[in-house]
């Protein structure tokens, strides 16, 4: 037996225990242990029935994901199921923690499954890019019906033990001991006759609906939502393939379906991203017993949307909260508007009523520092201006308590400067929200020249609670989404200037996969913004390098984006779609004129390529300064802050899979034919010269 998989005898019950910690992912060794035990039980004619728990926090959390495109070693998992599906003697999953992926597989696999009242099922495969492999596609649906197998599938979110057992996933909940659970369930069984039911036999869940139509509806919804993407056509396949085929037909058809997911890069990309937000809580010079100060109370300062958002935040996570604001008109318009974006989620029947009276009783206004004595952390969210923000600062310095986190929402001014308002600036940390806060996960950690570990690790501690995607950055001109932001913006412009119209570069980054044009996101953001920005951009940085002038057009003409109904675009009163904005061809005109452009066709491949390298070799720079602390962070913060397409795995990781040789000769053109802004990254050059890729390359290695 594998060292991973003990079995027991317990008088006429066989008890197989598997302990692979820290999930029990079912990885080679597990798979031949599972594979020995059940063949063991099956043989002792001593055995009527058997047992499966797991040790540890969770029954199997799915496959090994490290395995996937590693060669397969045997027994696959599929074959492991067969073997306990096939047992002559009836089998009880003991379900605790998450059984998920193949963990779920191999309960389907079990005639029967009983689960802790507190534990979770789910089929989260399609979030790696995957399907399930291992027979879910064909045991779930049997059981619980198409709609809900599709929803499980395609969602890839786990639902609780008792819906599941509502859908006949599970049989039955229990509280307590799972091994006690298990052979009290299984004495049962044989005390009641109930001898063994295989899942793949059962036709309950296939009968009484209209799958056919079922299929349909859900196969043109994932073509409008999720165009681009593999795996989920090939979930909705193989779930048809359940629907008309015997068992073993379908598992075969399955098991084609997921080889073509396995091999796609879309996997790839997507398994990179599962790790990378996994490695980006990893600091590398942390010492191990760093302990984060415990935050029971926050604080935010400024009532504007971005700073409510991050109260919302706060209170979601049953943070207690208080909302600063200058006078009593402000903060009543500031709380309102906490109230009105619950309201608007209990219209939507994402929130309950109780739970909003809930979080909203956790938000306290106020219009006096006095009253942030005894706040642990403090967030301030207001205008970005130096002077503003030392204020602030000097103020927060003088009414906090000692050992107080006081952090800085600021997207771009520099930190240093910030703690330096500050006696304490090791207890200063930059905590950048993305708007609106209280829906995107990113979260920038800005760890400034004297941030304490103490407070570094707080504050990816309260990252976590907040539900963010936290990623530690450094301190530079708007740290690493806004810094490599500036480049893709510029870019783009400057594809305008060349021939293109906003809705050519909008079209061909929604056809890469960005959620949005950036375009179409500079009108939603206001082109005001990017305004000061740019004419702080210009007063730093060399007087050679040049500069689009299309923003600065629409600027000037009042043209601000939504806001003001016309900026790239033009938008009907209350109506968000973009339509075509007539004047702006000939500002467009006057501004290739001015540089001496003739304007041309672009070609969509070399308008993505114009963009998206521009955020490569940024980001390569940002790695080489060390700001950024692996390529990986950097893909997450352009996956979760911008918009970029996850099966793409991110800006770094996509150059990886480019190649970067081509990505840097592609560069080199560029920098001959386009100017001083594309001068390749030193890191870029030398990865490329020595065939390697962003991924493998870490800073300590650098040499
Ligand atoms: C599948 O099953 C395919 C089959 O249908 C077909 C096969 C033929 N493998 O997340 P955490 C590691 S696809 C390897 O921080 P938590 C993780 O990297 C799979 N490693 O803990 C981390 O390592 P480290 C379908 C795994 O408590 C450590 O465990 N299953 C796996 O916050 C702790 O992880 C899934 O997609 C794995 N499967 O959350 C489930 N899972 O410490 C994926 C975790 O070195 N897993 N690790 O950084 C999860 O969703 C969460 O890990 C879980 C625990 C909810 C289980």
């Amino acid at each position: 037996m594998s060292e991973l998989v003990r079995l027991q005898r317990r008088d006429e019950i066989a008890l197989i225990i598997a302990d692979n910690p820290p999930v029990n992912a079912l990885g080679q060794a597990l798979r031949q242990g599972l594979l020995q035990a059940f063949q063991a039980a099956e043989a002792d004619s001593r055995v009527r029935a058997v047992v499966l728990v797991c040790e540890g926090s969770t029954f199997f959390a799915g496959a090994d994901i490290k395995e996937f495109g590693k060669p397969p070693v045997a027994p696959s998992l599929p074959e492991v199921i067969d073997v306990i599906e096939g047992c002559s003697k009836p089998s009880v999953a003991v379900i605790h923690g998450t059984a998920l992926g193949g963990g779920l597989e191999v309960a389907l696999g079990c005639h029967y499954r009983i689960a802790r009242a507190d534990a979770r099922v789910g089929l989260p495969e399609v979030k790696l890019g995957l399907l399930p492999g291992a027979g879910g596609t064909q045991r779930l649906p049997r059981l619980a019906g198409v709609a809900k197998a599709l929803e499980m599938i395609l969602g890839g979110a786990p639902v609780e033990a008792g819906e599941a057992c509502e859908y006949h996933i599970v049989d039955e909940l229990f509280e307590g001991d799972l091994t006690d659970a298990g052979l009290a369930y299984a004495r049962r069984l044989l005390q009641e006759g109930r001898g063994v039911r295989r899942s793949g036999e059962q036709t309950r869940g296939l009968e009484g609906t209209d799958n056919a139509a079922l299929i349909a509806a859900r196969h043109a919804e994932v073509v409008k939502r999720s165009p681009g993407l593999f795996s989920p056509l090939r979930c909705i396949a193989a779930v048809e393939a359940a629907t008309r085929l015997p068992l073993a037909e379908g598992l075969e058809r399955e098991r084609e379906l997921f080889l073509e997911c396995l091999n796609s890069p879309q996997r790839a990309a997507l398994v990179h991203t599962f790790f990378a937000e996994r490695q980006a809580a990893k600091i590398a010079d942390l010492p191990v017993d760093t302990r984060p100060r415990e935050i029971r109370t926050a604080a935010v300062i400024g009532g504007g949307a971005m700073g409510v958002g991050i109260a919302l935040c706060f209170a979601n996570a049953g943070v207690p909260v208080k909302l600063l604001e200058v006078g009593d008109e402000a903060l009543q318009r500031a709380l309102q508007r906490a109230r009105d974006t619950y309201a608007t989620s209990v219209k939507r029947g994402s929130l309950s009523e109780a739970a909003m009276v809930q979080r909203l009783a956790l938000i306290e206004g106020i219009t006096d520092y006095a009253a942030l004595a005894d706040v642990d952390l403090v967030v301030e969210a207001v205008f970005e201006d130096m002077a503003v923000k030392q204020q602030v600062f000097e103020r927060l310095d003088a009414v906090c308590k000692p050992g107080a986190i006081l952090a800085s929402n600021t997207s771009s001014l520099d930190l240093n400067a910030i703690a330096a308002f500050t006696r304490h600036p090791e207890d200063v940390v930059g905590l950048h929200f993305f708007s609106p806060a209280n829906v995107m996960r990113l979260l920038e950690v800005v760890r400034g020249a004297r941030t304490s570990h103490e407070v570094l690790a707080s504050a990816m501690a309260i990252g976590r609670k907040l539900k963010k995607v936290a990623v530690v950055v450094g301190v530079c001109d708007g740290f690493v989404g806004n810094r490599m932001l500036f480049q893709y913006g510029r870019e783009a412009e400057f594809l305008l200037e060349e021939g293109a119209t906003p809705q050519q570069v909008d079209a061909a980054l929604r056809n890469f996969g960005m959620a949005m044009g950036p375009f179409a996101v500079r009108d939603l953001a206001g082109l005001d913004i990017g305004q000061a920005i740019r004419k702080r951009q210009r007063a730093i940085l060399p007087a050679h390098l040049e500069f689009p002038t299309v923003a600065d057009r629409l600027c000037a003409a009042g043209m601000l984006g939504q806001k003001t109904g016309v900026g790239y675009y033009r938008y009907e009163p209350g109506n968000r779609t973009p339509l075509e904005n007539p004047e702006l061809a000939p500002m467009l005109a006057a501004a290739s004129r001015e540089k001496g452009i003739e304007r041309r066709e672009l070609e969509e491949r070399y308008i993505v390529e114009r963009t998206i390298y521009s955020l490569v070799n940024e980001g390569a720079k940002i790695l080489e300064e060390g700001i950024a602390q692996r390529s990986s962070d950097i893909d997450l913060i352009y996956l979760n802050g911008y918009g970029f397409p996850a099966w793409r795995g991110g800006p770094m990781f996509y150059a990886d899979s480019v190649g970067l040789d081509k990505v840097l000769a592609t560069i080199r053109e560029l920098h001959a034919r386009c100017g001083e802004w594309w001068k390749p990254a030193p890191l870029l050059e030398k990865l490329a010269a020595e065939g390697r890729t962003f991924s493998g390359w870490q800073p300590d290695r650098a040499g």
